[in-house]
């Protein structure tokens, strides 16, 4: 199963033929350059390419007027002055002969994608158009965009293959209005967006674009608004609204299908966005959505106009969905003052309607009243600043570093009586260990078949760390000893941070945490607080790892975002038997653990637990996790349990605020 690749050079064929300083950005260069990127650096060649085609009429009537539709159909047969005169009844856009068809070739593109996602084609895909679609609305051309693309691909799947919910995440740094005109009462499409707001001062200066626009009638709860209303907005500030508040909306929601507006003015160095967030956030941004729906994800462009960071955000978003190493992201420490702000205020504004945010705190009442639409005046006075010195104001990044594949994706070291699961790599040849630590073991009461474990261990370790294999399962006897052993003994000296997550009830583990080296967060029924440390997080939930719901909330809301300031270079994970977890909880989690340490990530398991080999081996290997179906209503105690250890924690780890 691959990922699709949609491009049609005929969609670079149109351009502003007068002079308009709001349009002149979009240019066919946009599209050109994130294709051949893509042919540069070899990732189009790992895709598959799929024929662009027209949408039909009806396609399009699916959201847009008839009206609208004969008006655009016109405008290959107009005049330059008639091109100009119909352009300007709306807003930021412009006619060219050529754009209906390109239009067309767009919203087809969509639909050619979800066609080869619901068919089983490829599991993923990208569409990179012209033009965008998101501000196009009922009736209206608006903000470069002419036809909805993702909205009708949305109505298009609901149709054809009776999807009956669709997450659509707009990480484009303008707000989709015309996404959320379309489904604002419909819940059967949960719409995201995060958007440069400033109080409404940015474009398009809608009311509506603020985080109380939660939807209406049956949809209410289903729009979901994140404004940003500062630029400059980093790494960390779109992570922790992913970990905050699009993830545990979006579990609850349980999608069957995963549209995203995929614009990259939200990248650094774009003239638009303003903003900070280097290309590589979009590898983890793709990432984290490629669990959610079976892992059934179309990208359709939108924005994105430095040609150089558009380019570096297409590759990465496109390596992430072919299933590459995601890149490591350093120095994330935490949302800024005015990040936490928003997504308090989106938090607060969705807890009625999701169980998942029900214990957000509501923002203070002070911060939210004190929002202002600057005058008329001042407003130009911002707009006439220096306008060329703004958008050229010297943004420089370094390239994303290669995000080179292992030769060997998934190692196993198993006893030889345990069949290994398909398309691991058992190892077989093993290390001489240090005589010390084979008269410990001795002394641990490991026998001779357990010394060579533990060595084969060993050996695994070293080629992780060593990039020649991502990853690891491990059947061991005693799953505790082991992990002491892998924490004390064989990382030591190779790894600088080791990320251990501890599934199920094990007492000792606070021993092995002093010094930031090593990073326990233990999820369990057991009550170990007593223990609690900086970096001995222990989290407890009423029915322990058996509550999916709780577990989630835990992985999304702690671990995460732990994971994403500790930045590991090796994630040990390990399964205490009896722990109770769901296999689809536990390939979530796997699948999410992906994200750090370059999908470096060692499972432990015990023997007696090779019941969980099979769904285990699948996760390591990249295949996406089973949605987690008829989620029970969280226990509150849970949610305030973590909302309590979140709000202790703050103070050491700042990517668990959610609260200034
Ligand atoms: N300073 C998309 O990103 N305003 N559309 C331009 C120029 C319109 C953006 C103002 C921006 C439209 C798909
Ligand atoms: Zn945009």
């Amino acid at each position: 199963m691959g990922t699709a690749l949609l491009y049609d050079e005929e969609m670079t064929k149109y351009k502003l033929l007068w002079v308009d300083p709001a349009c002149k950005i979009e240019v066919p260069e946009r599209l050109i350059v994130s294709y051949e990127a893509l042919v540069r650096s070899g990732l189009s060649d790992r895709c598959i390419s799929i024929p662009a085609r027209e949408a039909s009429d009806s396609e399009i009537l699916l959201v847009h007027s008839e009206l609208y539709l004969e008006a655009v159909k016109k405008t290959p047969y107009m005049t330059l002055e008639d091109l100009k005169e119909f352009t300007l009844q709306f807003g930021d856009v412009y006619f060219h002969p050529n754009i209906y068809h390109c239009a067309k070739l767009a919203s087809g593109s969509a639909l050619q994608l979800v066609d080869s996602v619901m068919t089983g084609k490829v599991r993923n895909g990208i569409a990179l158009v012209r033009p965008p679609g998101h501000h196009s609305m009922h009736g209206a051309a608006n903000g470069f965009c002419v036809f909805n693309n993702v909205a009708i691909a949305a109505r298009y799947a609901k149709q054809k293959y009776g999807v009956k919910r669709v997450l659509i995440v707009d990480w484009d740094i303008h707000h989709g209005q015309g996404v959320q005109y379309c489904f604002e009462d419909d819940p059967s499409v949960l719409y995201f967006s995060w958007h440069r707001y400033e109080h409404q001062n940015f474009w398009p200066n809608l009311r509506e674009s603020d985080y109380d626009s939660v939807g209406k009638e049956s949809g209410t709860g289903f729009n979901i608004n994140v404004p940003w209303n500062n630029v400059g907005m980093e790494n960390s500030d779109y992570l922790s609204v992913f970990c905050h508040v699009l993830l545990p909306v979006a579990y609850e929601f349980c999608p069957d299908l995963v549209l995203v507006c995929a614009g990259f003015d939200s990248a650094i160095g774009d003239p638009e966005g303003e903003m900070c967030a280097t290309p590589d956030i979009f590898a983890h941004l793709t990432h984290l959505l490629m669990n959610l729906a079976g892992g059934k994800l179309c990208a359709v462009l939108e924005g994105g106009y430095n040609l150089t960071s558009l380019a570096q955000s297409v590759c990465q978003t496109v390596q992430t969905l072919l299933g590459d190493p995601v890149p490591q992201l350093a120095n994330l420490r935490g949302p800024c003052k005015s990040a936490i702000e928003s997504l308090q205020c989106a938090r607060s504004a969705h807890r009625r309607y999701w169980s998942f945010l029900k214990h957000a705190a509501d923002p203070p009442m002070t911060d939210i009243s004190t929002k202002h639409i600057k005058s008329a005046m001042e407003e130009e006075e911002k707009t006439e600043m220096a306008e060329e010195e703004r958008c050229t104001e010297g943004k420089v990044w370094p390239e994303p570093p290669e995000r080179l594949c292992p030769p060997v994706c998934s190692a196993s070291v198993l006893p030889d009586d345990v069949v290994c699961p398909d398309g691991l790599k058992p190892l077989s040849s093993s290390k001489d260990l240090e005589p010390l630590l084979v008269s410990k073991l001795k002394t641990a009461a490991v026998d001779g078949d357990g010394v060579t474990t533990f060595s084969r261990l060993y050996t695994l370790v070293e080629k992780l760390v060593a990039n020649e294999i991502r990853n690891g399962l491990v059947l061991v006897p005693d799953v505790a000893a082991a992990m002491m052993c892998v924490v004390q003994d064989l990382t030591s000296d190779l790894v600088k941070r080791v990320l251990v997550v501890c599934v199920g009830k094990e007492k000792e583990l606070d021993y092995v945490t002093t010094d930031g080296k090593v990073l326990v967060v233990q999820i369990s029924s057991e009550d170990s607080e007593e223990h609690r440390s900086k970096y001995y997080i222990p989290v407890c939930l009423k029915k322990g790892c058996s509550d999916t719901s709780g577990f989630i909330q835990a992985v999304l809301g702690l671990l995460l975002p732990l994971g994403y300031e500790y930045n590991p270079d090796l994630v040990l994970l390990v399964r205490m038997p009896g722990s109770g977890v769901v296999d689809s909880m536990w390939q979530q989690l796997i699948g999410l653990l992906q994200g750090f340490a370059k999908g470096h990530t060692l499972v432990l398991m015990q023997v007696n637990e090779k019941a969980c080999m099979g769904s285990t081996a699948s996760a390591l290997l990249g295949h996406p996790a089973p949605p987690l179906q008829d989620l029970q209503t969280p226990f509150p105690e849970d949610g305030d349990a973590l909302e309590r250890l979140r709000e202790r924690l703050q103070a050491d780890w700042k990517m668990l605020q959610t609260t200034s």
